[in-house]
């Protein structure tokens, strides 16, 4: 008997979906909650009016099944309940129905949801900023209601790229909301030492979040060190303004448990990723916006970090100069490769692209995880040759951003373009070399390295689908939720692969 089903991350149980309880650490409780809350944001969607106040609850709700992001179930009854009465309509819908339904419907309309999961994040930060487009608010409902129908496979498909032409949408209005509000990304090297003196780290993806906690610090003697996927948020002009803003701890999401153990210091989660919560560092850690953790201290909508302020200053940090490194041992991370930044250098990255100085550019992006295969990227990335450029992006980089690779012409051969949303720095990158070669993006010596874990890779995997990107290498595994006959479709029409090893891949790569 079957205690719940899940199948919308990388880790989920032997690769075909968790059953008893998640390997994520959900229980099978929670999971089966999240899908009482999915259902019913399906139902609601069908019925609801096109409003701000309504978008906002199916984003929310959406964000909030996210791998890693709530494992609190009281939190998630009562969206349920929220949502239940704002239901207006007859119509009743089970989720249930489509992970029993016939493998291919059920792959492609996983395709949508998750999908959609990984939007809802984005469009919520944009939101949090004071940003939306109409079109991609309309989607949500439009998307959801897809879902609910029995539309035909080829219909099906057809959305899972409308998909990914909304999410290119969101990460641009993302990209914007960003760069507005807090400065386009500029250059910048941040250490991995933590200096004496109480300090807070704050990890997941949310600037506004970490823009207030600056505010709020200023001038109380508490530092501000990023984590995880707010490494990026030090090139931002309005945050690296701060001069308590110091550094970088630790590496990604899946180390926390470890990371976090001996920490004299407070945990400010602002998104996914949370683990459960060791009770060796659980009064330390805090939680805000969408994320959820039982038993753990949560601040609300009023944003007043105090108890987060009191407890650093409670424990005092280090006594002396702290200093740590990345994996490969570096302590210097450089920061700040958005689209702007490198497309300020266009015409010197024509150039040594047309001398020969570069070969080769590799996008290697997406998230890191706990599966021993990661190392892959490690791998890859130390192999590639001395002519080539790496562009990185989401938290899979801490698996090699503190190499010293070098540089070529004075360009560094790592460039950090930011957190998973700035996928859409590479894109835009992509299309503005392809325009200067007067050819298409395949045709680019480019070539996409990807590892996805939850369903913000998802999505931007389907706008990379949508905008016709060939030759995907993806791993460490495929998707549970992509059936045979829809993994020879994305084969056949776009020629994505798994990866295999770095020596065979780079070999078939550089002929
Ligand atoms: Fe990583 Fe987690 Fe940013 Fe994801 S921290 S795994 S793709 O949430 O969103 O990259
Ligand atoms: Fe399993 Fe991933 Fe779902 Fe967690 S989110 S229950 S690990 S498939």
């Amino acid at each position: 008997m079957e205690k719940m089903f899940c199948f919308q991350c990388e880790q989920t149980a032997q690769s075909k979906g968790c059953t008893v309880q998640g390997v994520c650490g959900k229980t099978s409780d929670t999971a089966n909650l999240q899908d009482e809350l999915t259902s019913k944001t399906i139902e609601f969607a069908n019925c609801a009016q096109f409003n701000e106040c309504n978008t906002k609850l199916i984003i929310k709700a959406l964000f909030t099944t996210i791998t890693n992001v709530n494992f609190d179930d009281d939190s998630i009854k009562k969206l349920i309940k929220e949502m239940s009465d704002k239901i207006s309509c007859d119509i009743s819908f089970d989720i249930k129905s489509v992970w029993e339904c016939d493998e291919d419907i059920r792959s492609l309309k996983s395709l949508i949801l998750f999908g959609l999961k990984g939007m809802a994040a984005y469009a919520y930060h944009a939101k949090i900023l004071g940003f939306s487009d109409e079109a991609v608010d309309k989607f949500f409902y439009e998307a959801l209601k897809e879902i609910s129908k029995n539309s035909s496979a080829e219909e099906l498909l057809s959305f899972v790229l409308k998909t990914g032409e909304i999410n290119l949408k969101c990460m641009e209005l993302l990209d914007k909301a960003n760069t507005q509000t807090y400065g386009t990304p500029v250059v910048t090297k941040v250490s991995t030492n933590i200096e004496p003196g109480p300090f807070i780290v704050v990890t997941g993806h949310d600037l506004h979040d970490l823009a207030l906690l600056l505010e709020q610090t200023e001038g109380k003697g508490v530092n501000v060190y990023t984590h995880g996927e707010m490494l990026p948020c030090h090139a931002y002009p309005q945050l690296k303004k701060y001069s308590h803003f110091k550094g970088n701890f630790g590496t990604a999401w899946q180390n926390q448990q470890k990371e976090f153990a001996n920490l004299p210091a407070p945990i400010l989660f602002t998104t996914n990723c949370i683990m459960p919560v060791k009770d060796s560092y659980a009064d330390r850690v805090f939680t805000t916006s969408i994320v959820r953790f039982p038993g753990v201290q949560h601040i609300g909508e009023d944003k007043d970090f105090t108890p987060v302020i009191n407890k650093a200053i409670e424990l005092g940090g280090y006594k002396e100069l702290t200093k740590m490194t990345g994996i490969n041992g570096g302590d210097i991370l450089t920061v700040g490769f958005a689209h702007n930044t490198v497309l300020s250098i266009a015409d010197k990255l024509i150039a040594v692209i047309k001398s020969g100085s570069v070969k080769h550019i590799f996008l290697v992006g997406g998230c890191d995880g706990a599966k021993v295969g990661r190392n892959y990227y490690t791998e890859f990335v130390k192999q590639t040759p001395k002519d080539s450029l790496i562009l990185t992006l989401a938290c899979g980089k801490y698996r090699f951003n503190d190499l010293d690779l070098g540089e070529i012409d004075g360009i560094p051969r790592i460039l950090d373009m930011g957190q998973c949303n700035d996928a859409y720095s590479a894109i835009k990158v992509a299309t503005e070399l392809a325009k200067a070669f007067n050819c298409s993006v395949n045709e680019l010596p480019l070539s996409f390295v990807l590892s996805w874990y939850e369903q913000k890779a998802v999505c931007i995997l389907l706008t990379l689908l949508y905008l016709g990107i060939e030759n995907i290498m993806l791993g460490p595994t495929l998707p549970a939720f992509v059936s045979p006959n829809v993994l020879n479709i994305l084969v056949e029409k776009f020629k994505i692969k798994p990866v295999t090893t770095p020596e065979k891949d780079l070999k078939e790569v550089l002929g």
